[in-house]
């Protein structure tokens, strides 16, 4: 009898040693695999886990990339963290005996409390730090070295560099384009005289809503030279989707160089947003 039920439990004992082998080998092919996935995709470390968030070009985009990585960092904790114990549940408390039923109970305080608590520091946190980077971020200490003033209507851009006296403006067939010198204070003043616009430079990693009857401010500082895209971030009509421009962030020679060439295209002075009629497209630009 004794010697049935120790052989029993050397059975039991082996079958679980084995049952732990199986596990670690299943964790190590996933693991494997995954690996293999990242790099086989030519996955960076960027793409894969902060979502391909672009390189800030100005000063200022360090603060959202932090953030943005932070917010992610702390995601992929909790995700992390959640799917172990959820793997590790399924292991473990899974179904041995076809008439297993599990421990019924009605409630537990104790765990109940603690998923309310703990999402409710996260959300904090998270609240906590894009305020902080928020309020940092749309400072406007007016101590600037350039006054541009983006003027947003259906369905183009215009740019009034107000400190130099001359002005810009995209037309259907070739897309407006805001050249800015390298390592200068930005303001932009965002104007619109229809609806409502949103300008958006993705490597800026900034975006703000462009408002018929407020002018919106902020102030940046490009620090890298180059050639970025920007485009209206608001569904604001029909032709919504050709409101693109490019961004041009050069050094101050070609910067003077652009804007002496505007003025001797005639170009000085502010754009007359009155141009934009209530049909939305300026008269010269009608396509159809
Ligand atoms: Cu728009």
């Amino acid at each position: 009898m004794r010697q049935s039920s120790q052989m029993r439990f050397a059975d039991a004992h082996r079958s679980q040693q084995g049952g732990v082998r199986r596990r670690a080998r299943a964790a190590a092919i996933g693991l494997g695999a995954l690996a293999i996935t990242l790099t086989a995709s030519g996955c960076t470390a960027n793409e894969a886990f902060f979502m391909n968030l672009p390189d800030p070009a100005t000063k200022e985009g360090a603060i959202t990339q932090n953030l943005w990585q932070g917010s992610w960092i702390a995601a992929w904790s909790v995700g992390i963290v959640t799917w172990g114990l959820m793997i590790w549940a399924f292991i473990a408390y899974r179904r041995r005996h076809k008439d297993d039923v599990p421990e019924q109970t009605k409630y537990n305080v104790p765990i109940e409390i603690l998923y309310t608590i703990v999402p409710l520091i996260m959300i904090l946190g998270l609240f906590w730090f894009t305020a902080k980077d928020q309020s940092e971020i749309l400072a406007v200490s007016n101590d600037q070295d350039q006054t541009v003033n983006v003027v947003a209507y259906r369905w183009n851009w215009g740019f009034n560099y107000l400190d130099s006296d001359a002005y810009a403006v995209g037309t259907p067939n070739a897309p407006a384009v805001l050249v800015l010198p390298v390592n200068e204070k930005i303001r932009f003043e965002l104007t619109s005289p229809d609806v409502i616009h949103s300008f958006w430079v993705p490597s800026f990693l900034f975006k703000m809503d462009v408002i018929p009857g407020k002018t919106n401010v902020f102030e940046l500082t490009p620090d890298k030279i180059g050639t970025y895209d920007g485009k209206c971030a608001e569904l604001c009509g029909v032709d919504h989707s050709r409101m693109l421009f490019t961004v041009k962030v050069v050094e101050r020679a070609e910067y003077d160089a652009y804007i002496a060439e505007l003025k001797a295209r005639g170009q000085s002075g502010m754009l007359n947003t009155g141009q934009s009629n209530n049909d939305g497209q300026m008269p010269d630009e009608r396509t159809t």
